[in-house]
């Protein structure tokens, strides 16, 4: 759909949407099967630890990803700490700063830690070629993170781990159902940690997966998983609560039986916003590799100013002018974000790549929610924007002005 500059809700138009389109909808592939689920937890009256759903939840999503053991915990951030203590990881370990903050925190709450390093900018991971830079006699792992689902180049890393003596493991709390070469994520490094939350692919309200095909990891963490606890009265592991609830895997499981819709829902989306979007200039949709399996959870969009006209945070004031609510995820990178931007204050100058894809990237709203109607319509918006970019530009700093200059006179 094409709409004219006096429709930009951001030049005074009614915004083209009512209710806010949100990035992080959750999707949900069977509401009946859930409160079936549900009520027949409730008649069993146990409600967690280690419950029968968790268990059958557990138990398929290995079968599905092809690992042999996957522990489920209440939120990914918990699965990271809890992967990274077991590890026995301590000094310092390289991670992308280009990730979600739960990334750097995981090992920054235990004292660890982490060294950001630069990213391919074509892929928005971890580049290997600018790891070793980093390493020194404090590392003791590299951990990644397949940003949007699409996997890190995870062979060049488990070669560099391999070759210095580091452990490897991956956040991969974007990347349930998609795979590398042909693999499914999970069982790549020592460890692999997934996030259910509920803005994710596979929502469970909140939770998370841990997988790993290293038997005795995979008996430690499910310990400490429990505080720790072998058996009854016996603790062996300093450990915490990271269990997973069983209403938690209620909703895993139902929506893991539904998994193939919501890809289908997530693809139809995709396409269409690579459709409404292919001919404005200046935007690039983030491409996934069609030969491998991909969630679709995220659509991506870089915005090179020179030639859209737009800066990507005018793009985005343009958005939710409209009730659009696009994301700027991970801007500004965790490095310029506390206690991080304190510890390492010049670490940007590091990071060239990592601060331009954060200066660029619009995450824009997909899943269930999502009409091919609605998204025709936001493509519409952007294209109407950035062909009238120099009346859009004009009124923002008008609109700055104004907005320094009362702010001036309250002073
Ligand atoms: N590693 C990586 C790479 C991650 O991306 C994440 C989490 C983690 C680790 C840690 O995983 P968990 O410990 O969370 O399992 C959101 C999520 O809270 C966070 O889980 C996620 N990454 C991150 C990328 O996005 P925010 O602060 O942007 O969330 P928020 O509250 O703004 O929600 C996003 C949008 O979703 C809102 O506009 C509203 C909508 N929403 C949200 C919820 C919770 C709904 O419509 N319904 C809902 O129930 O972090």
């Amino acid at each position: 759909m094409n709409s004219t500059i006096s429709q930009l809700a951001i030049l005074g138009a009614a915004p083209s949407f009512a209710e806010p389109l949100h990035v992080g909808r959750p999707n949900i592939a069977n509401r009946e099967r859930f409160l079936e689920r549900t009520g027949q937890m409730l008649d069993r009256n146990w409600l967690t630890n280690n419950g029968p759903l968790v268990q059958e939840f557990e138990q398929r999503t290995a079968v599905f990803l092809g690992v042999k053991h996957c522990i489920c915990v209440c939120n990914a951030t918990i699965g990271l700490e809890l992967t990274i203590r077991a590890l026995g990881l301590r000094g310092e370990v390289i991670v992308p700063s280009y990730t979600f903050i739960a990334t750097a925190h995981a090992l920054q709450w235990q004292e660890i830690t982490p060294v950001f390093a630069d990213i391919d900018p074509a892929t928005h991971n971890l580049d290997p070629a600018r790891i070793e830079r980093h390493i020194t006699p404090r590392t003791t792992a590299i951990l990644g993170t397949h940003v949007w689902g699409r996997p890190c180049s995870v062979g060049a890393l488990s070669e560099i781990a391999e070759r210095r003596g580091l452990k490897l493991m991956f956040d991969a709390a974007h990347a349930f159902g998609c795979s590398h070469q042909g693999q499914m994520i999970g069982g790549f490094g020592l460890a692999e940690v997934f996030s259910f939350h509920a803005t994710k692919f596979l929502n469970s309200f909140e939770g998370g997966a841990i997988t790993t095909n290293n038997n005795e990891l995979a008996a430690k963490i499910r310990l400490m998983t429990n505080f720790g606890f072998s058996g009854y009265d016996n603790v062996i592991y300093i450990g915490t609560n990271g269990k997973m609830t069983e209403v938690s895997a209620a909703m895993g499981l139902t929506n893991l039986e539904g998994i193939e819709d919501l890809v289908a829902v997530n693809r139809r989306n995709y396409e269409a916003y690579r459709t409404g979007l292919a001919d404005i200039p200046g935007l690039a949709l983030m491409p996934f590799d069609p030969a491998e399996r991909c969630n679709y959870q995220y659509v991506v969009v870089e915005v090179e100013e020179a030639r859209a006209g737009l800066t990507r945070d005018q793009l985005v004031q343009v958005l939710q002018a409209e009730n659009v609510l696009a994301r700027k995820y991970f801007w500004p990178g965790c490095h310029r974000m506390e206690p991080y931007r304190s510890l390492f204050p010049n670490h940007d100058l590091l990071l060239p790549n990592t601060e331009r894809v954060a200066a660029r990237i619009i995450v824009l709203p997909t899943g269930q929610q999502m009409s091919a109607k609605d998204i025709s319509t936001i493509c519409g918006i952007t294209r109407t924007a950035c062909r009238h970019f120099q009346e859009v530009r004009q009124y923002l700093r008008g609109r700055e002005a104004t907005a320094q200059a009362s702010g001036d006179a309250h002073q």
